[in-house]
């Protein structure tokens, strides 16, 4: 019934106004999907390989379209993926990129759960999904790759945790958003807006905590539920081995300064979730700081484990880390996100699925998050391809896809 008939591959826009790989998936029965590939900018060293969107398109009509069509069946994701990773032929999705890949990987999944009648969420997760709905965290102020002049550290992220349902926390973080605007102007500081539409003012980061601790504490008096913040430091983007260290305008923290400034900052600021906080090759520095703050914060690998099972498996044997954020275009298919959060649940890490800075309209994070009870997901926190999600995952909540 999902045999697949046809994979069409074009060039649409991201967010940033560059060209990415859109996949439709047609199989028998007239099962149908489609799905983009996002892209970074603070990419990680250790991520699978996207190749420039027209190179990719025409290596994947090549070698992947052929062991595609007439040959796997959609509803059969792990069949999908192995035949998408054997029409690659590398260890990194080189071959025909991992934009081709993760567009078709998700576009078959779509195509599957459209043969099926059922939604996507329930597809990939089956009946028995959890219960809980992930606490979107939401990006209100940011700067390093993502914005010029901007903050040092890159994402400062609401975390409604208190809230009591996506709807909810999905509002608190655009009040959040919102009123981190309105402090600023009070403080007479103009702010543009980044590649994720966080606010990207030309202030340090000082004053930058000073402002969402107080934009969160003021939707939390709003609200009536706990608002709190975390961080995606991206430190590998900071980190220059021979500047001796973490790069901040003009001062470099060493390593031992580097964990000592987060320990102080999670306990300053209460915070929920801290991303990233050093070099994506150190994991011993990963494994410090969880040692000093994994009891009451979440500190989440991203380019240190780039949604790579033998990363984390080097993670979790070294205690590096609480959580891993999943990107699935990090690794190029479902199927090894999938592995990746399982080797993670099975390890007592927490997984927190993610978009990239740069987005389209696709909205398959919100079902991967709802469908593997992801205790959070990130995907900002306003402008139409974070809304896309965003409103996907209120949908989901109201049974309405
Ligand atoms: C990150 C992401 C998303 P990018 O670092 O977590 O916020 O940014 O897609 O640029 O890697
Ligand atoms: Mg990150």
């Amino acid at each position: 019934m999902t045999l697949v008939t046809d994979v069409r591959l074009r060039r649409v826009l991201d967010s940033r106004g560059n060209p990415t790989v859109e996949a439709d998936v047609l199989t028998g029965s007239g099962g149908f999907g489609r799905a983009a590939a996002p892209s970074g900018a603070s990419t990680g060293e250790y991520e699978a390989v996207e190749r420039p969107a027209s190179e990719a398109i025409a290596a994947a009509r090549e070698d992947a379209v052929p062991r595609l069509v007439g040959e796997v069946h959609a509803g059969n994701q792990r069949e999908v993926d192995r035949a998408l990773h054997a029409a690659d032929g590398t260890d990194d999705f080189s071959g025909i990129g991992a934009n081709s890949a993760v567009a078709i990987s998700m576009a078959a999944a779509k195509a599957g759960a459209d043969v099926l009648g059922a939604p996507l969420y329930q597809h990939l997760g089956g009946t028995f999904r959890g219960e809980n709905f992930p606490i979107p965290l939401g990006n209100v102020v940011g700067g390093g790759e993502h914005a010029a002049d901007a903050t040092d550290i890159q994402e400062f992220l609401s975390a409604p945790v208190g809230a009591p349902s996506v709807t909810e926390a999905v509002f608190a973080n655009a009040a959040v958003h919102r009123k981190v605007h309105d402090i600023l102007a009070d403080r007479g500081v103009p702010a543009g807006k980044g590649d994720e539409g966080a606010w990207a003012p030309a202030i340090d980061d000082a004053e930058a905590f000073e402002v969402v601790d107080e934009a969160t504490k003021a939707v939390a008096d709003e609200v009536g539920f706990e608002v709190r913040f975390g961080l995606d430091v991206a430190a590998a983007e900071m980190y220059d081995a021979e500047e001796g260290g973490y790069v901040y305008g003009d001062r470099v923290r060493s390593t031992e300064e580097q964990i000592e400034y987060v320990a102080d900052l999670v306990d300053e600021y209460d915070l929920k979730y801290v991303e990233d906080p050093l070099d994506e090759d150190d994991y011993e520095g990963f494994a410090a700081l969880t040692e000093r703050v994994g009891d009451r914060t979440l500190v989440c690998g991203d380019d240190l484990f780039v949604t790579n099972v033998d990363r984390l498996g080097t993670g979790i044997q070294q205690g590096a880390g609480n959580s891993i954020l999943v990107k699935p275009n990090q690794i190029g298919t479902l199927s090894d996100a999938f592995d990746a959060i399982e080797l993670a649940v099975e390890n007592r890490y927490g997984h927190v699925v993610s978009h990239r800075s740069g987005e389209t309209e696709d909205a398959t994070i919100a079902h991967l998050a709802v469908a593997t009870d992801a205790p959070f997901v990130k995907t900002g926190a306003v402008g139409g391809e974070r809304t896309a999600k965003l409103n996907e995952l209120i949908r989901i909540e109201n049974n309405a896809v």
